[in-house]
């Protein structure tokens, strides 16, 4: 897979300059250096235009002389008008998926993506080898923004990045379709669910500002009798729902940055770097010494964990003196059980063997080797 996504990169046009990335805060804490590169993780509604954002992107970090990864996570996308590094559909084939779990198109895409999940150690191990060389990260996602509001594989792959990496959620908004209040709210939940979610910094991209410009949603955001005023003639319960919610949104709205964007023309693209450069020295100042203060909280919980265990180990032993050792009584009914159950199995061993093998043959299906890699 290596060769693979070393070729794909030099069609990427990347050059060898290996800048550092504009990232970290002005004492950045040593783990994470300047020169590891900033991911940004592309979200949005079906249809937002995240793909044709992603392509511009691409394009802009190519012609600024930065080196830029691209990963493509949508596993139901006919053509990418841009070439990924990492594909899913290298690797997961949503059409079996679909097929083999009796599915349909949302849920297919939903399971390819679990599925990619359990593999991602090795996606971000591959960034991670690379990471002197980069500058950006662009990951491309599906429509199905359900994946990174509940779903475990949005989760796994955020906080796969954001554990090594800095970065930055880029929730694109479609402009043209949010001059409509409700779907302006629609949008901004969602939005404020995926920046309580990942904790990350959140960049709303509003796009297609070569249709409409952006001004109404800013105005909407800096004061709320703005948007009220904007839903008043509409008397319908969703209205009135927004109404109620634009009071609660206005502090999430603190927390933002935006830059109004077209992906068709280029428009707004070099602000929208400028604040993608501003979102990482964020998650250097807050979310960084956060995750080290959570995976320092962890270490100690597990080392009291095993303290206790040694504890009840070491009563054991004085009780026992030499004997047998029985660490618990419930662990000693589990075996128990299994011993049990390993008799049984051994009468119906046969019929289990051939369905291990048809199981394991499916899904083989599922996946396409790269390289041999994934
Ligand atoms: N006018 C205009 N159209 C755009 C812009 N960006 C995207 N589009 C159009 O919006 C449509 C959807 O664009 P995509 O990039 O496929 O959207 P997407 O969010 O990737 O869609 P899914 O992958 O299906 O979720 C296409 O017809 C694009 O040409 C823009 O900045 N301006
Ligand atoms: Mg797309």
């Amino acid at each position: 897979m290596e060769d693979v996504a070393d070729e794909k990169m030099q069609a990427t046009g990347a050059d060898d300059s290996g800048e550092a990335s504009s990232s970290g805060a002005s004492t950045p804490p040593p783990k994470v250096a300047h020169k590891k590169p900033i991911v940004i993780i592309v979200i949005g509604m079906a249809g937002s235009g995240k793909t044709t954002l992603m392509q511009r992107l691409v394009s802009h970090v190519q012609s600024s002389k930065k080196r830029g990864y691209v990963l493509n996570l949508d596993p139901a996308v006919m053509s990418l008008p841009f070439t990924a590094n990492i594909d899913i559909r290298d690797t997961v084939n949503y059409k079996n998926v679909m097929k083999e779990y009796n599915l349909g198109p949302n849920g297919g895409i939903l399971t390819s993506l679990n599925l990619f999940a359990t593999k991602f150690d090795e996606v971000v191990g591959l960034v991670e080898a690379r990471a002197e060389n980069l500058d950006y990260v662009l990951v491309d996602t599906p429509g199905q923004i359900e994946i990174f509001t509940w779903s475990a594989s949005g989760a796994i792959v955020v906080e796969a990045f954001a554990s090594c990496f800095p970065t930055v959620v880029c929730y694109v908004v479609d402009t043209p379709r949010s001059v409509n209040p409700v779907t302006f709210m629609s949008n901004m939940l969602y939005a404020c669910g995926i920046l309580y979610k990942t904790r990350l910094p959140l960049l709303l991209a509003f796009n297609k500002v070569d249709v409409a410009k952006h001004q109404f949603a800013l105005e909407w955001m800096e004061d709320f009798e703005a948007f009220q005023s904007a839903v008043e003639g509409d008397q319908s319960y969703s209205s009135s729902l927004s109404r109620s919610l634009c009071l609660v949104l206005d502090e999430f709205y603190k927390n933002l940055r935006s830059a109004g964007v077209s992906a068709v023309s280029g428009e707004g693209i070099v602000d929208f770097f400028n604040q993608v450069d501003k979102s990482a020295d964020e998650y250097m100042e807050s979310y960084w010494p956060d995750l080290e203060k959570r995976k320092a909280q962890k270490a100690e919980l597990e080392a009291k964990r095993k303290e206790a265990n040694l504890v009840k180990l070491r009563k054991d032993l004085d009780e026992s003196q030499g004997q047998r050792v029985v660490i618990s009584a419930p662990r000693r009914m589990e075996e128990d059980d299994e011993e049990e159950d390993e008799e049984e199995d051994e009468e119906i061993e046969d019929d289990d063997d051939d369905d291990d093998a048809d199981g394991e043959e499916d899904n083989d299906g599922l996946f396409r080797e790269i390289g041999g890699r994934l």
